[in-house]
């Protein structure tokens, strides 16, 4: 809060009045707009105050009733604003709280703990004032009641001692926002219950009642949380329909001489990170020191808790802070006493000494509550491992796609073989297994309108190997530069340089691993190309049935023992065991014969399956990553 300027003042009343006249020759500047951010912000600097007051201890119920024609009304059960004449100013220190700026909050700021008001802007009751077409103050203290008027900030008249009262202690305030100010007058019962509420969360055991009177629109509801901001999280999480990973919020709180921290945690099933922080009450978008500090120590926490109970080995690289924000719902509440808000919009808190006592308290806290509750600190762990694998995933994705200026030119494959013809409606390609395969596919080709390109030769086990890597180095670039129309964001369906594409494998399950890889591959970075149908795969026989000069070829076991059956007596069958056992002329007439080939065009459904099934194999669960590569790479849905 502002200091206690009084002194220049003097003792003259033209003076203060006049006090009050910037306020309303530059609103914006004290209350941020003119706007409805501003009109609502009139309501907040009331409250504030009987915040201030609750902060103290010395009341637990603020009401604030919208009435009609949008006069508010904010009252609280505090011990009322001092009456008694301020010796400096001659007058009653209530009205020096509504007629001199800056001078609100700094009665009894010695025994009233916390002094937490005036954030954001700060400006205290007197800018209210001078921003009301009228407002009025009634205190209730001692059994006597006093009320002062004002127009425009200033007053009717003096302070009224209106005489005795049953009632209990406490301020009420009305005022109605001068339509000569503000650009709108109404106010918006859903914004006024959202900061209310929120400040019954930040400010335990403070009940707070709004109430809207205006005609067809009546209702009240009345806000008091015991559990403060773990109610918050609670209620995040019961708002946005989220699942906990652990049962109890966990709650960290520590203080160092005026300064205190407080955060309360918890994860959810989801992927996002939603943290809220404040300082004195006041919504800190910007983060800043008490963010960071809290972010720091979640994030040496865990990886200190984890290299000491071995669920991170030697080997493994620390869990970054991202991977353990993911899922987590905290807030982080600072008070202190003299909050510094920094940024352009004063969204950001800039007490260094903040940072330390954060970390320090998150970090001490933390690392017992992990210690005390080893399950949910496992299960907390096992998540930020898997978003830690998944961010790994994501970058690799990421790398391959940037990777455009490589697979951008011009440069062809030096295994591609490629064809004549230069009209990409006519010309296909086979991407086969295997360089033996290749070999027989580049004699076996018509060379005019059929390109060839091998892959990898025989060194790839892919079921040993980890698929990943596949996409970690260079293993599809050529696929990538024959197919000419890039990956990812890029992709260029025009550029593409054969309408046909072929993949052909073996009939085996080393075979279906690489057209499952495959087609996950065009599934995730080349999805248009399923979707015009440009792939399919080249089926090739698993026997060869043989009688005398006459040859036949089965796809499957049935087709063979029929085939068998209607070439009788003295009819062989052969079993190829691979694309490479098949000589040119095999190749052609079975399997790229355009005339006689079996061949499958493959659909989305089909490589989305194909997908799945990649991801199974790698004993992934889909949805998670679904939901997290979709943030990062175009046509990347799951994790490669
Ligand atoms: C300050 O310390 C001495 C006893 O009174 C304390 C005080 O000023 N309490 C107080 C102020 N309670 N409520 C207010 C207040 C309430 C409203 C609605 C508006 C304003 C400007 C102050």
């Amino acid at each position: 809060m502002a200091q206690n300027n009084t002194t220049e003042y003097g003792g003259s009343q033209i003076e203060v009045l006049e006090g009050l006249e910037p306020v309303r020759k530059r609103p914006g500047m004290y209350i941020g707009s003119t706007g409805p951010s501003g009109l609502h912000h009139l309501v907040y600097e009331i409250v504030d105050n009987s915040i201030d007051e609750a902060l103290a201890d010395c009341c637990d119920h603020i009401e604030v009733t919208i009435k009609e024609g949008d006069i508010i009304e904010v009252s609280d059960n505090g011990r009322g604003i001092p009456v008694e004449i301020q010796p400096k100013l001659g007058i009653p220190a209530v009205t020096v709280v509504f007629t001199v700026l800056h001078a609100g909050g700094k009665f009894g700021g010695e025994n009233s703990g916390y002094k937490v008001s005036g954030g954001l802007h700060g400006v205290g009751a007197s800018v209210v004032n001078a921003l009301s077409e009228w407002l009025t103050v009634v205190v209730r203290k001692d059994g006597r009641l006093y009320r002062q008027s004002f127009r425009r900030g200033i007053e009717d008249g003096p302070l009224e001692n209106l005489g005795p009262t049953d009632e209990p202690n406490g301020t009420t305030v009305t005022f109605k926002p001068d339509p000569e100010m503000f650009e709108v007058l109404e106010y918006d019962y859903e914004i006024l219950n959202r900061r209310l509420r929120e400040e019954a969360f930040l400010n335990a055991g403070v009940r707070i009642t709004l109430t809207d009177e205006r005609a067809g629109r009546e209702q009240s509801e009345s806000m008091l949380y015991e559990g403060g901001i773990r109610s918050f999280v609670d209620y995040i999480h019961e708002k946005n329909g989220l699942e906990p990973l652990h049962p109890q919020v966990i709650y960290l709180t520590g203080k160092q001489g005026d300064s205190m921290a407080e955060v309360a945690m918890q994860y959810n099933s989801s992927f996002a990170e939603r943290i809220h922080s404040f300082a004195n009450n006041v919504e800190t978008p910007d983060g800043g020191t008490h963010e960071d500090g809290f972010k720091k120590a979640l994030t040496r926490a865990f990886n200190d808790y984890g290299r000491a109970k071995g669920l991170l080995k030697e080997k493994d690289e620390n869990l970054e802070g991202g991977d353990l924000r993911e899922g987590l719902t905290a807030i982080i509440s600072v008070k202190l006493t003299e909050a510094q808000f920094e940024g352009q919009t004063k969204a950001k808190l800039g007490n260094t000494e903040i940072r330390t006592l954060v970390s320090g308290i998150v970090y001490d806290k933390l690392r017992e509550f992990l210690e005390e509750n080893p399950a949910v600190a496992k299960a907390i762990f096992e998540k930020a491992m898997q978003a830690s694998h998944a961010r790994e995933a994501a970058r690799r994705a990421r790398d391959l796609v940037r990777r455009k200026s490589a697979l951008e030119t011009n440069r062809m494959p030096g295994k591609l073989v490629d064809c004549r013809e230069r009209d990409p409606e006519k010309t296909e390609i086979y991407i086969v297994e295997g360089d033996s395969a290749g070999g027989s596919a580049k004699m076996g080709r018509d060379s005019n309108i059929q390109a060839i390109l091998p892959l990898w030769g025989k060194m790839l086990n892919v079921e040993k190997a980890r698929i990943d890597k596949v996409y970690g180095n260079d293993k599809l670039t050529p696929v990538v530069l024959a197919l000419g129309c890039g990956i990812g964001d890029e992709f260029d369906i025009t550029k593409l340089r054969y309408h046909k594409v072929f993949i052909m494998a073996d009939a085996d399950v080393d075979g279906s691993h690489i057209c499952t890889l495959l087609l996950t591959f065009f599934f995730r970075f080349m999805r248009p190309l399923i979707e015009h149908g440009h792939v399919y795969i080249a089926q090739p026989p698993l026997f060869k049935i043989q009688k005398g000069q006459k040859v036949k070829y089965a796809y499957n076991e049935k087709e063979m023992s029929v085939m068998m059956a209607e070439m009788g007596q003295g009819a062989k069958a052969s079993r190829y065991k691979g694309l490479g056992e098949m000589n040119p002329e095999q190749l052609w007439e079975t399997t790229m014969d355009p005339e006689n080939r079996v061949i499958v065009q493959i659909t989305i459904e089909d490589a989305m399956k194909a997908d799945e099934t990649f991801s199974i194999l790698m004993g992934d669960k889909v949805e998670p990553r679904k939901e997290f590569i979709e943030k990062n790479a175009q046509y990347a849905t799951l994790d490669v």
